[in-house]
C-alpha cells in the first residue's frame, strides 16, 4: 500500500488574505448587525480581518486607513461616516497599490479610480419608498399634513439621500409639508431629545419620518412621555427594519418601515476575493430590500435574522 506521507507543511502554504475594515461606530442596531455580519463572514472565508471602530469620527477613520496602508493589508474596506473629504487618504491607498471597497456608504469623490467598487443600499430609493407610502396614505387629505423629520448623521450618504428621495416623492402633494427637520445622528438618545424639542415647538405634528429605526424608537419614548400615542396620534415612518424597529411596528407604534439590509459581510468577502483574483467586478453592487407595514412586520418578525 502506497499511502502518501502527511506533508510537513500545512495543506495550504498560501498566505491568508488580510482585510482592513474601518467601521463607522456602534450607533444603531443596524450597525451592530452589520459589524457582526462582517466579522462572521471574514472568519467563515478565513480572511484575516483587522477591524477598527471610528466612533462616528472621520478623523479616526482616516487614521485607521493610514495604519492599514502601513501594515500593507491586501484590501481596505470602509463605511465612510460622511461623504466628503476622502480624496487625500484614498489617493494614499491607491499609490500604495491597495484596492479599496466602499461598504454601505458612498463618498462624493469625483475620481472613481480611487475605489474599486461601492457595495451597499440605494438610499435615495429608500427615501422614495418612505414617501410613496405617505403619499398613498394621505391621497385624500384636504388639510395640510405636518411632517417632522429626524435626519441621520449630518453629511452622511444615507441622511442626504433618504431626505432627497422622500422630498422628491412627497412634492407631488402640496399638502404634505415638512415643518421641522433636524439631525438625530442615527441614535436613540438624540432621536428622543430632538423629538422632545419638536413636540414642544409644534402642537400639530401628524407624521414623523425618521431616517432610521433607532431614532424612531427614541422619538416614540418622547411621544409617549408627552401623552400621545405613537403610530396613532403621530404616524411614524422609519428605515432599517432591525429587530427592535420591527417589534415596534408589530405593535403598531411604527406604521411603515423601509428595509435596509445590514448583512453585507458575505458580499464584501466575495468582492475582496474577486479583486485579489483579478476578476472583473461591477463598480456598484446594490443590496436587495423591501418594506413592511405593521401587519407585515408582525408576520416577518419570528424569522428575522437581525
Ligand atoms: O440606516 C443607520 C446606521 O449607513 C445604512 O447607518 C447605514 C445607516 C443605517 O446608523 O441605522
Amino acid at each position: 500500500q502506497s499511502q502518501a506521507q502527511a506533508p510537513s507543511q500545512p495543506a495550504s502554504a498560501e498566505k491568508k488574505i488580510t482585510l482592513g475594515f474601518s467601521q463607522v461606530g456602534a450607533e444603531s442596531g443596524w450597525r451592530t448587525a452589520n459589524t457582526k455580519s462582517i466579522q462572521e463572514s471574514a472568519a467563515a472565508a478565513s480572511i484575516d480581518l483587522k477591524f477598527s471602530d471610528a466612533q462616528q469620527k472621520q478623523e479616526n477613520q482616516i487614521k485607521a486607513i493610514r495604519s492599514f496602508i502601513q501594515q500593507k493589508v491586501d484590501v481596505i474596506a470602509f463605511s465612510p461616516v460622511v461623504e466628503s473629504g476622502w480624496d487625500t487618504v484614498l489617493k494614499e491607498a491607491k499609490d500604495a497599490g491597495i484596492p479599496v471597497v466602499l461598504t454601505d456608504r458612498a463618498v462624493d469623490s469625483k475620481d472613481p479610480s480611487l475605489y474599486v467598487t461601492f457595495l451597499g443600499s440605494d438610499f435615495v430609493e429608500e427615501g422614495r419608498k418612505a414617501g410613496q407610502w405617505l403619499v398613498e396614505q394621505y391621497k385624500d387629505a384636504k388639510d395640510p399634513v405636518n411632517i417632522v423629520e429626524l435626519q441621520g448623521t449630518t453629511g452622511s450618504a444615507p441622511a442626504i439621500d433618504r431626505k432627497a428621495g422622500f422630498e422628491e416623492v412627497i412634492a407631488s402633494n402640496p399638502n404634505l409639508k415638512i415643518i421641522a427637520s433636524q439631525t438625530g445622528d442615527f441614535t436613540r438618545a438624540k432621536g428622543k431629545e430632538v423629538m422632545q424639542a419638536f413636540l414642544k415647538a409644534h402642537k400639530d405634528i401628524d407624521v414623523l419620518y425618521a431616517h432610521n429605526d433607532d431614532m424612531a424608537l427614541g422619538a416614540i419614548q418622547a411621544i409617549e412621555s408627552a401623552g400621545l400615542k405613537p403610530g396613532v396620534d403621530i404616524k411614524i415612518i422609519s428605515v432599517d427594519a432591525v429587530r427592535d424597529g420591527m417589534q415596534a411596528a408589530s405593535e403598531g407604534k411604527i406604521n411603515f418601515i423601509v428595509e435596509c439590509n445590514p448583512l453585507l459581510g458575505p458580499q464584501l468577502m466575495e468582492a475582496v476575493q474577486n479583486i485579489l483574483d483579478k476578476k472583473d467586478i461591477p463598480k456598484r453592487i446594490v443590496t436587495k430590500e423591501g418594506t413592511f407595514t405593521s401587519e407585515q412586520a408582525k408576520e416577518a418578525l419570528p424569522t428575522r435574522q437581525y
